[in-house]
């Protein structure tokens, strides 16, 4: 019975998105996502997100293979969020390989591939040039 913990803004639900949260559930038994705040995506990628946390927490946590949800607030609680989560891994895509290291002390650091060829701000692009 392991818990799986992971994070991600998921704005702009795609493809990506689902493939990597339906591989971290697959290496547990109970799935938790940190959904970032519109502040810290705001800081992450210097915009905002297009879809509001609120739409974004309800999206996220309307999935069968999610089931729990939380705010993520701050890229330096992780361990706090490992801690209080009770969780068993912590599941992140390859784009942070190496970045979350330090957290295997307090549980198993996965780095997952990314899905190729998409990604939300390649869907923004697209959407805007086929205006
Ligand atoms: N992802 C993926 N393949 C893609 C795009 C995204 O596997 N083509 C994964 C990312 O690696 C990440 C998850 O989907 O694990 C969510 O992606 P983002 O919303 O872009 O997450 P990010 O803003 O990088 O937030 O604390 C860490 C951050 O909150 C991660």
């Amino acid at each position: 019975m392991s818990r799986v913990i992971t994070f991600g803004t998921y704005d702009v639900l795609h493809i990506g998105h689902i493939k990597l949260l339906k591989r971290a559930k697959s290496l547990g038994s109970h799935l938790i996502v940190g959904v970032s705040s519109d502040e810290l995506n705001q800081n992450k990628k210097g915009r905002g997100p297009i879809y509001p946390l609120k739409s974004r927490l309800e999206i996220i946590s309307s999935l069968r293979f999610v089931d729990e949800v939380f705010v993520e607030d701050s890229l330096e609680l992780k361990a706090e969020y490992i801690i209080s989560n009770n969780a068993d891994i912590l599941v992140m895509g390859d784009d942070w390989q190496g970045r979350f290291d330090h957290l295997n002390e307090y549980c198993k650091v996965v780095y997952l591939p990314r899905t190729p060829s998409i990604s939300t701000t390649e869907v923004i692009e697209i959407i805007k040039e086929t205006k």
